[in-house]
C-alpha cells in the first residue's frame, strides 16, 4: 500500500503542477513537458506496455491449460461475456438517463455554425470479431492486436491441457514465463510515481480552462455517471456477485487506478490490474488471466457512459429530439462500439462517430467535446478497468461456490 501512496502523491502533485503552470507559467509549459513530463510518461508507459503482450500470452495460455475441463471453460466464459455485456448495456442507459435529466447541451451558448470533425474510420465491429482469428499470430503479437494475441494464446491453452503429460515441458514454460513478467511488473511499477507525475502534469498542463468552462456541464454529467456506475453498480456486484468488501477491493486497486487514470489506457493498466487481481485480491491466476485481458479489450463501461452521455448532449446542442427507438439504438450500438473500442487513449471518440451515425446525428458534433476529452479519458478508463476486475471477482466466487458444492457432493 505505501506504493499506492506514493503514486496518490504523485498524481496530485502532477494535476497541480499542471494547473500552476496553466495559470502562471504558460510560456514555460511547452519546454518542461518536452523536458521533463512527457519523457517521464513515456518511459513509464514503454516499461508497461513492453509487458503486455507476452504477459496476456503467458497468462492466458497457462490459465486455459490449468482449467483444463473445455466445460469449464465455457461456463467462464459465457459468464464474463454476460456479465460485459449487461453491465455495459446498464452503464450506456444511465448516461441517456442523467443526460435526458440534466440536459447540458440545453441553454448552453455552443457556435455549431463551421464544427468539422474528420472521423477516423472506425473498422465495422463485424471486421473487428473476425479479427479474432489472426491468420498470423507472430503479427498479431507484433502489432499488439489483443483479441487475435488472446484467441491464439487460449488455442495453445487448451492444446497443452488436450496434450498433458506430453507438453508438460513447454507448460513448465508457460508457466515460468508468466511468473517472470509478473515479476517485472512489479519492477516496473517502482518507476510509477515518476511516471504518473510526468502525465498528469502533461495532461492537465496541456487543458485549455476556457474549453473546459464551456463543457464543464457536460464533464460533470459525465463524472456523475461514471461515479454512480463504479460505486453503485460495481459496488453491489462486488458485495453481492463477488461476495467481497467493496472498499477493501477498490483500496486494493488504487494502484491501477492510477495507472488507468494517467496513462488513459486500459492495455497499459492491464498488468498491474491483474497482479492486483492475483497477488492481492486472491482471484485464481487462471481466472483473472482469462477475464482481465478480454475486459481490457471488450469491456468498456466507462466509454459507454460517455457516449450515452455525449449522444444526447449533441442531439440537444443540435435540436433534435431523439424517439425511444432511436435511444435502444444508441444503447446497442454503444455496446457494440465498446467491444471495437481500442484499449488506447482516445479510442472512445473514435468509436463515438459509429454511435452518432446509427441516429442520423452530426458527426462534427464531435468537435464539440474533443477539446476537453483527454481529462474525461482518464476517468472513464479508471471504470473501465475496475469493471473488468469487479467481473474476475465475480467468476472466481461463483467458481469457488460451484466446486464447493462439488466437493459436498463428493463428501
Ligand atoms: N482510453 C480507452 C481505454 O483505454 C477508453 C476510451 O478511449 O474511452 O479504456
Amino acid at each position: 500500500m505505501k506504493l499506492a501512496k506514493y503514486i496518490l502523491f504523485a498524481l496530485v502533485l502532477g494535476a497541480v503542477t499542471g494547473v500552476l503552470i496553466n495559470l502562471f507559467a504558460s510560456d514555460y509549459f511547452s519546454t518542461l513537458d518536452s523536458y521533463l513530463f512527457t519523457p517521464l510518461g513515456t518511459i513509464f508507459l514503454n516499461l508497461i506496455k513492453m509487458l503486455i503482450v507476452p504477459l496476456v500470452f503467458f497468462s492466458i495460455a497457462v490459465g486455459v491449460a490449468n482449467i483444463g475441463d473445455p466445460k469449464k471453460l465455457g461456463r467462464m466464459g459465457s459468464q464474463t461475456l454476460i456479465f460485459f455485456l449487461s453491465t455495459t448495456a446498464i452503464a450506456i442507459t444511465l448516461g441517456i438517463i442523467f443526460a435526458l435529466l440534466i440536459k447540458p447541451g440545453v441553454g448552453g451558448n455552443f457556435d455549431t455554425s463551421g464544427l468539422s470533425y474528420e472521423a477516423n474510420e472506425a473498422p465495422p465491429v463485424s471486421e473487428t470479431l473476425l479479427g479474432i482469428i489472426p491468420a498470423n499470430p507472430i503479427q498479431a503479437m507484433a502489432s499488439g492486436d489483443m483479441l487475435a494475441i488472446i484467441f491464439f494464446a487460449l488455442f495453445i491453452g487448451i492444446g497443452v491441457a488436450a496434450l498433458g503429460s506430453k507438453v508438460e515441458t513447454f507448460k513448465r514454460f508457460l508457466e515460468q514465463g508468466n511468473e517472470i513478467m509478473m515479476y517485472l511488473v512489479g519492477l516496473v511499477m517502482m518507476f510509477a510515481p515518476f511516471g504518473t507525475f510526468g502525465l498528469i502534469a502533461s495532461a492537465v498542463g496541456s487543458q485549455g480552462f476556457s474549453a473546459i468552462k464551456a463543457m464543464l456541464l457536460y464533464m460533470l454529467v459525465v463524472i456523475l455517471v461514471l461515479v454512480v456506475h463504479f460505486f453503485v453498480v460495481y459496488g453491489s456486484a462486488m458485495k453481492f456477485l463477488g461476495k467481497q468488501n467493496p472498499i477493501h477491493v477498490m483500496k486494493m486497486f488504487i494502484p491501477a487506478m492510477t495507472v488507468a487514470f494517467s496513462t488513459s489506457s486500459s492495455s497499459a493498466t492491464l498488468p498491474v490490474a491483474m497482479n492486483i487481481a492475483q497477488e492481492k485480491l486472491g482471484v485464481p491466476k487462471p481466472i483473472s488471466s482469462f477475464v482481465q485481458p478480454l475486459g481490457a479489450t471488450i469491456n468498456m463501461d466507462g466509454t459507454a457512459i460517455m457516449q450515452g452521455v455525449a449522444t444526447i448532449f449533441i442531439a440537444q446542442v443540435f435540436g433534435v429530439d431523439l424517439s425511444v427507438q432511436e435511444m435502444i439504438i444508441v444503447v446497442l450500438t454503444a455496446v457494440l462500439a465498446s467491444i471495437g473500442t481500442a484499449a488506447v487513449p482516445g479510442a472512445g471518440l473514435i468509436m463515438l462517430a459509429m454511435v452518432l451515425e446509427a441516429v442520423g446525428l452530426p458527426v462534427a458534433g464531435i468537435a464539440l467535446i474533443i477539446g476537453i476529452d483527454r481529462l474525461l479519458d482518464m476517468s472513464r478508463t479508471l471504470v473501465n478497468i475496475t469493471g473488468d476486475l469487479t467481473c474476475a471477482l465475480y467468476v472466481a466466487e461463483s467458481d469457488r461456490k460451484r466446486e464447493a458444492k462439488l466437493a459436498a457432493k463428493q463428501a
